[in-house]
């Protein structure tokens, strides 16, 4: 027993993603990229097309996580991440939720009153969730046999960002209608914010419970907000979340991703307490964000995913530039947001050897 406790805590050590989120400037820097598993991959839409809808495909364990493992044999990444969405959240809370062909994800009916926000279920959604944590479970063990060095990251969306689709209904928009509620009636919108950070915070911990490593949470519409509306609606619920997660499971590292955030980034790394990494974003100056951002919190990011569709010297100069203002800080090599579907497998194999010559 105890010798298997220490393998393990071994093994976490020699984890690249796990040292790099402790804290050590780990070089080359471990490598993963946001959506690494998706539509650019010829496995993927085997399965999805096997899976036929996109919940199903979240909600179906063997399948779910055979293509969370996929880009992770294909190019040797640092880390697999979770296959769902961060709309499964309020999928598992009682909102019902399709994705329409070409159209992207519609929560439908919208939550934009009170009685729509009395019939979410949040005591109900980490059970609902399952099928997810199940998922979570097989990859662990799948690593742990087949790929001992590399992390698995669990995720959800931030409040803010969930309560955009949920009033909303949709993607695809600014969510105006959503930013315009936040003014008129922040009671309401204020109650949406802290029952899903409560909701994210459990869902989280349930994750690690079920075997995560890192946790990730994807702000990717903090940036619509001015600096009074984001330190309310982002940091403050990040930081609640954060301190739920870190109360349980203070080993499990937590990475924020204020997309979009510019110099709000800086306020957010300083006051989400807890966090061992932020993302940075397409648009972010790498040189800002080291120094902005304390030297012993990790960076994540950015390349941008067109640089990686667009692939040879044009990516490569883009990726050094990235890699020479990191070097020397805690860092993880990502995308500043999303693969996306038109990319080319084999630039993506050229991206992972370049950042591993360093
Ligand atoms: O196969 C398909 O057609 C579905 C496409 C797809 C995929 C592959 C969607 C629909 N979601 C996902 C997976 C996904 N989503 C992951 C899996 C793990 C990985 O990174 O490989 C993750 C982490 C997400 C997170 C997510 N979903 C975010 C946050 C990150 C980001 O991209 O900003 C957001 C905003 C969503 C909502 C969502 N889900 C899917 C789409 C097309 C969208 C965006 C809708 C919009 O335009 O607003």
């Amino acid at each position: 027993m105890e010798s298997d406790r220490e393998a393990s805590r071994a093994a976490a050590r020699a984890k690249p993603l796990l040292r790099a989120l402790a804290g050590e400037a780990v070089w080359p820097p471990p490598l993963w990229l946001m959506r690494q598993a998706g539509r650019y991959l010829p496995e993927y839409r085997a399965v999805r097309a096997q899976a036929g809808d996109f919940v199903a495909l979240c909600t179906t364990p063997d399948l779910a996580a055979e293509v969370t493992l996929q880009p992770v044999r294909r190019f040797g990444m640092d880390a697999a991440i979770l296959f769902s969405d961060i709309l499964i959240l309020p999928w598992a809370m009682g909102q019902p939720l399709r994705f329409a062909e070409g159209e992207g994800p519609v929560l439908d009916p919208p939550v934009r009153d009170a009685a729509a926000l009395a019939a979410l279920d949040t005591r109900a959604a980490v059970a609902r969730a399952a099928p997810v944590l199940e998922t979570v479970r097989r990859v662990r063990a799948r690593l742990e046999a087949e790929a001992p060095g590399v992390a698995l990251i669990g995720f959800a969306g931030a409040p803010f960002t969930v309560a955009c689709y949920m009033v909303e209904g949709r993607g695809g928009g600014d969510f105006a209608r959503a930013r315009e509620l936040a003014y008129r009636d922040p009671a309401w919108f204020g109650r949406l914010i802290r029952l899903l950070a409560e909701a994210t915070a459990d869902y989280l911990i349930a994750q690690a419970e079920a075997g995560a490593e890192a946790l990730m949470l994807f702000d990717s519409w903090a940036g619509l907000l001015p600096p009074s509306q984001f330190r309310r609606w982002v940091i403050e619920p990040a930081a609640a979340v954060a301190r739920a997660v870190r109360r349980r499971h203070p080993e499990v590292p937590l990475i924020g991703f204020p997309r979009l955030a510019g110099p709000m980034l800086a306020e957010y790394a300083q006051r989400v307490a807890g966090l061992r990494a932020v993302g940075m974003d397409t648009a972010m100056d790498p040189r800002w964000a080291a120094q902005a951002v304390a030297a012993d919190l990790a960076l994540q990011g950015n390349l941008d995913p067109l640089a990686l569709v667009a692939g040879g010297a044009a990516m490569e100069a883009e990726a050094r530039a990235i890699l020479a203002a990191m070097r020397g800080r805690p860092f993880v090599f990502n995308l500043g947001h999303g693969v996306v579907p038109q990319t080319p497998p084999e630039h993506v194999a050229q991206l992972v050897r370049l950042v591993r010559a360093g």
